[in-house]
C-alpha cells in the first residue's frame, strides 16, 4: 500500500531523488508532476529539503510537495544567469573550506562570507592540509587578523589535526555543509569524520594545486553521532547572490559609517561629509575594509548587469519561438 511520508532528500541526480527515512532507509522518487512542473505549488527540492512523499514498494516513489525550509544556501550560476543555483536547504552549520597550499586566498574567503551569510546558517572558515605548510598558523594569523569577528580552524585530514573541534560543532541531528573550491579536501574531510571511505576523492595538480572536480553532485552522508553533513562538488564560481544583504554583514562596518555620509550616493572618496573616510582617519575603519567593500559592491552591480541581460535573452527566445514559422519563399 502507499502511504504518505515524511523524508529528507540526500542526493539530487539528474531526473531522481535519492531520499532517506527511518522507516524505509534509503531509496529514490520522482516529483510529482502537477504539484510540482504544472502548477508550481512548491519550490524543487534541493539536498537537505524535507519533503512530503508517497512511498512506493514497487519502484521510485512520489516526492509530493516540499516542506517549508529553515536556511536556504544559493549561489549564483554561471551559465545560467536568471537561475540561482541552490547549494542546500535547511544546513545548519556552513564550513567554508581553504587549504594551506596556492588555493588560499582570503577574497575569496570573503565572498564564500558574503554569500553564505544571507542564508543564516552558522559559517566556520576551515584552513585544511595544516600538515603541507611549515609554518600553518601563521596563514591562521594572516586569517584571524583579516576577519576577527569569524570562526576560524587549522585542520589536517593527514594528522587529525583539528578535526575534533569540527566533530563537536557538528551536533547530532544537525546538518552541515562543506564548501570551497575543488581539491581543498571537502570528500577527505567527510571521510575522515565518517571514518571509513563514503566519497570518492582524487589528487590536485602538483604545479597549481587546482583540483580534478571529483565530487559531481551534492550527497548528504550520514555519521554515527548522528549528525548530516553534504559534500558538494567544488565550486568554479561563487558570485554574489541578493548581494546587499550579505554584504553589508560582512562589511557591517563600512555600512554603518556609509549611512551618516552627508550625500546618500557618496563613493567614500572626496566628498564632504564622508562618515566613511572620517573613520578611517580616526583609525576605526581601515583602507583595506573600504576597497574590499567597493570590490564586493562592484561585483554585485555586475551580477545584476549580466542578470538583466540573461532575462532580456530569454525574452528574445521566447519572442522567437512564438513567431509562426515561414513554409518557404
Ligand atoms: N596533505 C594533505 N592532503 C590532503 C588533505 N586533505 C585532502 N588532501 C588531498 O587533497 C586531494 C583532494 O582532496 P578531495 O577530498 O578529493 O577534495 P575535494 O575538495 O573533495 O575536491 P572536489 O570533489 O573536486 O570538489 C586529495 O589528493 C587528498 O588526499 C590533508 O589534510 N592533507
Ligand atoms: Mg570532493
Ligand atoms: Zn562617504
Amino acid at each position: 500500500m502507499n502511504t504518505e511520508h515524511i523524508a529528507r532528500i540526500i542526493a539530487v541526480h539528474k531526473e531522481r531523488y535519492a531520499l532517506w527515512d527511518e522507516e524505509h532507509g534509503e531509496y529514490y522518487g520522482k516529483l510529482k508532476a502537477s504539484n510540482y512542473y504544472h502548477l508550481s505549488l512548491t519550490p524543487y527540492p534541493v539536498t537537505g529539503d524535507l519533503v512530503k512523499c508517497q512511498y512506493n514498494t514497487m519502484g521510485d516513489s512520489v516526492v509530493l510537495e516540499t516542506l517549508p525550509r529553515k536556511t536556504f544556501i544559493q549561489r549564483f550560476d554561471a551559465w545560467n544567469a536568471t537561475n540561482a543555483q541552490a547549494i542546500a536547504a535547511n544546513v545548519d552549520e556552513i564550513f567554508i573550506l581553504t587549504s594551506a597550499n596556492h588555493d588560499f586566498n582570503l577574497k575569496r574567503l570573503h565572498r564564500y562570507l558574503a554569500a553564505c551569510k544571507q542564508g543564516r546558517a552558522n559559517c566556520t572558515i576551515v584552513i585544511t592540509k595544516a600538515d603541507v605548510c611549515e609554518y600553518p598558523e601563521e596563514l591562521l594569523e594572516k586569517a584571524k587578523k583579516d576577519m576577527p569577528d569569524e570562526k576560524i580552524l587549522l585542520i589536517s585530514a593527514v594528522n587529525g589535526m583539528g578535526l575534533e573541534t569540527i566533530r563537536e560543532k557538528m551536533i547530532p541531528g544537525s546538518i552541515s555543509v562543506f564548501l570551497g573550491s575543488s581539491g581543498v579536501g571537502k570528500s577527505t574531510m567527510v571521510n575522515a569524520l565518517a571514518g571509513r571511505h563514503v566519497m570518492d576523492v582524487n589528487g590536485i595538480r602538483e604545479d597549481d594545486s587546482k583540483g580534478r572536480h571529483t565530487t559531481t553532485h551534492r550527497q548528504m552522508v550520514f555519521l554515527d553521532s548522528g549528525a548530516m553533513v553534504i559534500d558538494v562538488p567544488g565550486m568554479r564560481e561563487l558570485a554574489l547572490l541578493d548581494a546587499e544583504e550579505g554584504l553589508n554583514q560582512t562589511f557591517r562596518t563600512v555600512s554603518d559609517f556609509a549611512e551618516c555620509c552627508r550625500f546618500h550616493d557618496c563613493r567614500h572618496e572626496r566628498e564632504p561629509g564622508c562618515a566613511v573616510r572620517a573613520a578611517i582617519e580616526q583609525g576605526e575603519l581601515t583602507e583595506e575594509a573600504l576597497q574590499e567593500y567597493k570590490n564586493l559592491q562592484k561585483e554585485a552591480a555586475r551580477k545584476e548587469r549580466r542578470d538583466e541581460w540573461a532575462v532580456m535573452v530569454s525574452k528574445h527566445r521566447k519572442q522567437l519561438k512564438n513567431t509562426p514559422k515561414r513554409r518557404g519563399y
